[in-house]
C-alpha cells in the first residue's frame, strides 16, 4: 500500500509520463480488439464474458481516502494478479474533492500494471471539452498547483487521456456499465448493429453525451424527458426493458447520481453505484464485488444487493 501513497509525490513531469503512458496503452488496446482470453475492446466500446470475479466501483469525486479504503479491502494487487478478475470504474474521478490529481495518478498506476483486467470508464466530468458544464474545477486545481505548468498539462496531456477512455462495458449475460445511463433508443432497427454504433461514440456526440448524462426515472406515461441537469436525459422504464431485452444483458450497473452508496431503479434492473463519500457528507458510499458463479445465477428478482458493500 506504500506505492499506493507515492502519486502525492509525483512531479508534474513523471504525472505526465504516467497519463500518456495509459493513453497509449488504451490506444492500443483500441486498435488491437483484443484485450485478453475473455474480452475485446472496439473503441468506445468494451465488451468482456462473464469474468471470474468483478469488482465495479462508482463515482470518486478526488476521494482517494474511500478509494484507497476500497482497494485495500479487495486487496487489490492479489485480485488483479489473476487475469481473469475484472476491476472497473464507473467514471467521474475528478471535482469536488481534493485529490482529483491523485485518484486520476493511482488509477493510471493500477492500469499500468494490469492493462488486460482493470478499466476506467469515461463519466461526465472526463468529457467537460465536449459538454462543458459549471461545476468544473479540475483545470483551475491544477493551476493553482502547477500554474501554467498545470494548465499546459491539463490541455496537452489530460484531456487527449480523456479522450482515450472507452465509455460503455457490456459483460454478454450479465449487465451493461456505464457511467449515466441508457441513451433514449426508441426505434429497435439500432439493435441490428448496436455495438457497431457504441463503438464510436466520439463522432456521435449526441449519443455521447447521453451515455455519460443521462439518468434514470420512474416514468409511466413516456419514455424520456429532458434532464434537469441541462445534459441529457431521464430514461424510463420502458427504454431500459428495450434494452434489455435486445442485448445479451440483465441488468444496468451506472454511477453519476449521488445516493446511499446504492439505489435501485426500473424493477430492479438499473443500479447505482456511488463510491465518494468525502465530498458528499450526506450520502453514502459503496462499491460491488461478484463472482462468476453469482453473476450467472442473477435472476429477475435480482439479489445483487447482497454483493455491494459498504465502505
Ligand atoms: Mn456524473
Amino acid at each position: 500500500m506504500d506505492d499506493l501513497l507515492s502519486v502525492f509525490d509525483y512531479t508534474i513531469e513523471e504525472s505526465r509520463k504516467l497519463f500518456e503512458n495509459i493513453t497509449s496503452i488504451h490506444n492500443d488496446q483500441n486498435l488491437q480488439g483484443f484485450i485478453s482470453d475473455i474480452g475485446m475492446s472496439s473503441g468506445d466500446y468494451l465488451n468482456f464474458q462473464i469474468p471470474d470475479n468483478l469488482v465495479v466501483v462508482g463515482d470518486l469525486h478526488g476521494d482517494f481516502t474511500t478509494l484507497k479504503k476500497i482497494m485495500n479491502e479487495i486487496n487489490y494487487e492479489e485480485y488483479l494478479r489473476t487475469e481473469s478478475n475484472m476491476l472497473i470504474f464507473l467514471g467521474d474521478y475528478v471535482d469536488r474533492g481534493k485529490y482529483s490529481l491523485e485518484v486520476l495518478l493511482f488509477l493510471c498506476g493500477i492500469k499500468s500494471l494490469f492493462p488486460n483486467n482493470m478499466f476506467m470508464l469515461r463519466g461526465n466530468h472526463e468529457a467537460y471539452h465536449r459538454f462543458p458544464f459549471s461545476a468544473f474545477d479540475f483545470p483551475r486545481d491544477l493551476q493553482k498547483r502547477f500554474g501554467g505548468f498545470g494548465q499546459t498539462l491539463y490541455a496537452n496531456t489530460i484531456v487527449p487521456f480523456f479522450d482515450s477512455l472507452s465509455s460503455i462495458c457490456e459483460i454478454n449475460g450479465f449487465g451493461l456499465l456505464v457511467h449515466g445511463g441508457l441513451p433514449i433508443i426508441e426505434d429497435i432497427e439500432f439493435f441490428r448493429n448496436y455495438k457497431f454504433r457504441l463503438s464510436d461514440l466520439k463522432s456521435d456526440e449526441a449519443l455521447l453525451e447521453e451515455v455519460l448524462w443521462n439518468d434514470p426515472k420512474e416514468f409511466t406515461d413516456r419514455n424520456w424527458q429532458a434532464s434537469n441537469r441541462g445534459l441529457g436525459k431521464y430514461f424510463g422504464m420502458n427504454i431500459t426493458k428495450n434494452w434489455l431485452n435486445h442485448t445479451n444483458t440483465k441488468l444496468v450497473i451506472r454511477g453519476h447520481e449521488p445516493c446511499m452508496g446504492y439505489k435501485f431503479n426500473h424493477d430492479n434492473r438499473v443500479m447505482t453505484l456511488f463510491s465518494s463519500k468525502d465530498p458528499y457528507p450526506k450520502f453514502e458510499s459503496a462499491y460491488l464485488e461478484i463472482s462468476k458463479k453469482q453473476m450467472e445465477a442473477l435472476n429477475l428478482t435480482l439479489d445483487i444487493k447482497e454483493f455491494v458493500h459498504g465502505i
